[in-house]
């Protein structure tokens, strides 16, 4: 990897950050007092820091480099484009060679009759979109009172007042007024947390169910839509039983309710297939795409809607979008990047091949004193952590004690492998080999040791 020097001294860059640079999702003083860790560089799946640090990155940034760091091809095309074209609109009668056919792309990768996208910058905005489109469709339909979204406890469907709404973390609605009215939530099919004494079936059915009850309890003709990911991603990888989805399926089609699948992560390879939603086997009307688009190479996201919600909706003005729906410089790059994704055959890689893989040397690890189940799908996979793995039991200390000590671990044996709660969570760039596999493994469980021992020294490996 090339070694760039071109910055100033690390404690340097740390006290310019701490002075004036607000982080997501951080507690900024915090943070000051420790300094953050500067990313100078990447290529593959490996990252490297203004110390010279070679990193191993398990999360693929924030689950969106698919395709790996570094890949030049899409510097090139971006700079190709800005210098034809940097920007325009597609808001009054015009439209740009990158955005449609970046449209059509999309049209011809989505399964079923999703063939029409309606573009925005990221993945909150996105789910805003499809916020405002179910409301509109059901409107236009002649539906007004069809308005309220059921989605579920623990979802995250972006960070906007809208997308943060239709998540379901207590902690995000908790500031600024949210969630905004028209919204409920759901129990999450986690059934290591929540399932109790029910088997993993019959746990799946149970929370399906709770989407009939709720639809019975505010009444179907007050019902807009379901929005889910098919497989959980920030609420810690949360795989739903076998039967969770059939069901959902089930009652989805006998109400008449709208589905939106939220893809941001699963989408583009992440589960080894193009989508979640094939993996899940699940028909949605919508699906939110974001990260994978572009492998982050350039903030995109998206909704693509089925040909029904597009004839509706186009049959009237629909008085939304973003200066940025359908960038060109943005749209060129993802086009280039499921480009990649195609001709290197990386979806079908992590189908066969690397997945499989990586799923059996993942899943080797719940022999590991402290981990109690490992649950991977594709290249998306969880770690509970447990004292007591026959009860399934949680930690004595506060939810995530014990994850964090296990994160600080991977941290310093330079493994990007985050923690949500006491759940470890890996999504590595899809481009990973089996020998990072293996590296990747090898530090994982070093990690697990070390932070076990410093659980036990902490008087911390008991159970609630
Ligand atoms: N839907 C899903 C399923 C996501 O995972 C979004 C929507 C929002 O996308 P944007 O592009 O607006 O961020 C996401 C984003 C985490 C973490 O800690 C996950 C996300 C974002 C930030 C942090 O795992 N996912």
């Amino acid at each position: 990897m090339q070694d760039l020097t071109n910055h100033m001294e690390t404690a340097a860059l740390q006290t310019l950050d701490a002075a004036h640079h607000m982080h997501p999702f951080t507690t900024q003083t915090d943070l000051a007092a420790r300094g953050a860790r500067v990313i100078t560089g990447g290529n593959g799946i490996w990252l490297r820091d203004s110390e010279g640090a070679q990193i191993l990155d398990a999360m693929a940034g924030l689950w969106c480099v698919n395709i790996g760091y570094g890949r030049s091809e899409l510097a090139d095309v971006a700079a190709r484009q800005m210098r034809e074209l940097p920007y325009y609109n597609t808001f009054f009668m015009t439209t740009t060679v990158p955005a449609l056919q970046l449209a059509a792309k999309l049209a011809e990768l989505a399964p079923g009759d999703l063939n029409h996208v309606f573009f925005a910058g990221s993945g909150s905005e996105a789910n805003d979109t499809n916020l405002r489109m179910v409301r509109t469709y059901w409107a236009e339909k002649g539906k007004p009172a069809k308005q309220t979204i059921i989605s579920r406890w623990n979802a995250y469907h972006g960070s906007s007042v809208g997308s943060g709404s239709l998540g379901g973390m207590k902690g995000m609605h908790a500031q600024g007024g949210m969630p905004i009215p028209g919204i409920a939530h759901i129990d999450q099919p986690d059934w290591w947390s929540e399932g109790g004494d029910m088997s993993p079936d019959d746990f799946g059915l149970y929370c399906a169910r709770q989407l009939e009850a709720k639809i019975d309890e505010l009444g179907e003709d007050s019902i807009a839509a379901f929005i889910a990911e098919p497989v959980q991603g920030a609420g810690g990888v949360i795989v739903p039983p076998e039967t969770y989805w059939p069901e959902i399926s089930r009652i989805c089609k006998e109400r008449e309710i709208l589905l939106v699948a939220d893809e941001v992560i699963c989408g583009f390879g992440r589960t080894g297939a193009w989508f979640g939603s094939q993996t899940m086997g699940l028909t949605p009307d919508i699906m939110t795409i974001a990260k994978g688009l572009s492998s982050g190479y350039q903030p995109i996201g998206g909704s693509i809607v089925s040909d029904e919600i597009a004839a509706v909706i186009g049959a009237t003005e629909f008085n939304h979008g973003y200066t940025y729906s359908g960038h060109p410089v943005a749209a060129a790059v993802a086009l280039e990047n499921l480009r990649i994704l195609e001709e290197e055959a990386i979806v079908q890689r992590v189908a066969e091949d690397t997945g499989p893989y990586l799923q059996q040397q993942f899943e080797a690890l719940a022999d590991h004193p402290m981990v109690g189940e490992a649950r991977i799908v594709g290249m998306m996979g969880s770690l509970a952590l447990t004292p007591d793995k026959t009860r399934r039991a949680k930690f004595a200390a506060d939810a995530g004690t014990v994850g964090y000590m296990v994160r600080e671990r991977c941290f310093a044996n330079n493994l990007i492998m985050r923690h949500v709660g006491d759940r470890m969570i890996i999504s590595p760039p899809l481009v990973i080999t089996r020998a990072e596999i293996d590296e990747l493994i090898t530090r994982a469980r070093r990690s697990l040791d070390e932070g076990m021992a410093a659980v036990k020294e902490a008087g911390l490996f008991t159970a609630a």
